[in-house]
């Protein structure tokens, strides 16, 4: 079964059904997870009471219900968008010809998808296309979806989970231009660690810019999360005394902010540099992610910027904000083909639960559902 079919079957048809399906194959992921991290703590735990399972799986299914809505809403502009171009040439073709391809290239480039991708993508739609004779553009739009996002799926080295320190405080290091979102990022993430039950440090590294300081303290008292920060002085020190100060009070996660001036890569890097020796110094492992922040409306920009940022420093992951306000939602698979680095987060709007794991079938989901 095709991609295509396997999430309309996920998440369409009869909604309790179909919500069920995902939210088994949540927990089933989970089970997989816990057992390969520490097998021996499993097998020692008492058997799960049968009620308790039936509670975790309707807890599961409400927080699935509700991150497909968000998925749904944060991405209606490129469902307006790109997406239904795609439909409009379906139905503006009888046949497919020479012409529709190159419309179809043509709205796949605008989309933000990446010029490679796309003249792969054709090339391998039209081998379809040949071999199996079809000549409805009909018959295409599954193929299309399945064709656009299936190097995506199948690629397994692009884990959108986070790491976490099993000994001392995960340490998250949040890098980015300016605007992008990393401070609001901070907060929603925290937002939703503290909802886990974690305890939350926010450290406020951005001591360039006048203010950063202060924006990160204000989120902290406004999400309940700790806070460190000290304006007009060197971010490694802030990162030290706030690492100090995490592991003297027993933090599980510490969020560090930090200015993302790419304007001098030379300095930016030896700042990285200093702040990740500082990490490495106090923290077994050192920075368990460097979380990567890139704004979805500035298309090919980001995809520059998250080039130049991988030159300068390892990153583990990205953050892909501001989705909501882009028609273009195709630069996931763009970032997947000029970076290589997995997208882990998506922010879809302003308000605190509108920071979303990445997930390409709800991602597709919100897409394409209307073609559903
Ligand atoms: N619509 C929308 N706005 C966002 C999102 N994430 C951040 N923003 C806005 O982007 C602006 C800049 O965010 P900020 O966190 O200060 O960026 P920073 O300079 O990288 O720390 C703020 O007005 C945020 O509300 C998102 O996912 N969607
Ligand atoms: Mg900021």
């Amino acid at each position: 079964m095709g991609l295509f079919s396997k999430i309309k079957n996920m998440f369409k048809g009869s909604h309790e059904e179909v919500e069920e399906k995902k939210v088994e194959e949540v927990i089933k992921e989970e089970e997989v997870e816990e057992d390969g991290l520490n097998p021996l703590v499993i097998e020692q735990e008492e058997p799960e009471v049968e009620e308790v399972k039936v509670e975790k799986k309707e807890k599961k299914k409400d927080e699935v219900k509700e991150s497909v809505k968000v998925y749904e809403k944060g991405l209606t502009k490129s469902r307006q968008g790109f997406v239904s171009k795609l439909a409009n040439l379906t139905n503006k073709y009888s046949k497919i010809t020479d012409e529709y391809f190159d419309e179809l290239e043509e709205i796949l480039i605008m989309a933000d998808i990446g010029v490679n991708t796309v003249m792969d993508f054709i090339d391998r739609l039209r081998d379809r296309v040949n071999k199996e004779h079809i000549t409805d553009p009909s018959e295409l739009k599954e193929i299309i979806v399945d064709e656009l996002f299936i190097i995506y799926v199948n690629d397994e080295v692009l884990s959108n989970k986070i790491n976490f320190n099993e000994n001392g405080p995960t340490v998250i290091l949040f890098i980015g231009v300016n605007g992008v979102g990393k401070t609001t990022t901070i907060a929603k993430l925290a937002n939703k660690f503290i909802d886990e039950k974690k305890k939350v440090l926010m450290v406020g590294a951005d001591t360039f810019r006048a203010g950063a300081v202060e924006q990160l303290k204000e989120w902290a008292d406004r999400v309940k999360a700790g806070f460190y920060g000290k304006e007009e002085s060197d971010p490694a020190s802030v990162v030290y005394d706030g690492l100090e100060l995490a592991k003297k009070e027993n933090y599980d996660v510490v969020l560090i902010d930090t200015a993302g001036r790419l304007q001098n890569k030379v300095n930016l890097m030896k700042e990285l540099e200093k702040i990740n020796k500082v990490i490495d110094g106090q923290i077994d492992g050192g920075a368990t992610e460097t979380l990567l922040v890139i704004d979805a409306t500035t298309g090919q920009n980001g995809i520059s910027q998250a080039q130049a940022f991988k030159e300068i420093t390892n990153i583990t992951g990205i953050v892909l904000t501001k989705l909501d306000g882009t028609a273009k939602g195709g630069i996931v698979l763009a970032i997947k083909e000029s970076v290589g680095i997995p997208v882990k987060y998506i922010g879809l709007g302003e308000t605190k639960d509108d920071l979303q794991v990445f997930d390409i079938e709800k991602y597709i989901y919100g897409l394409f559902k209307d073609m559903m």
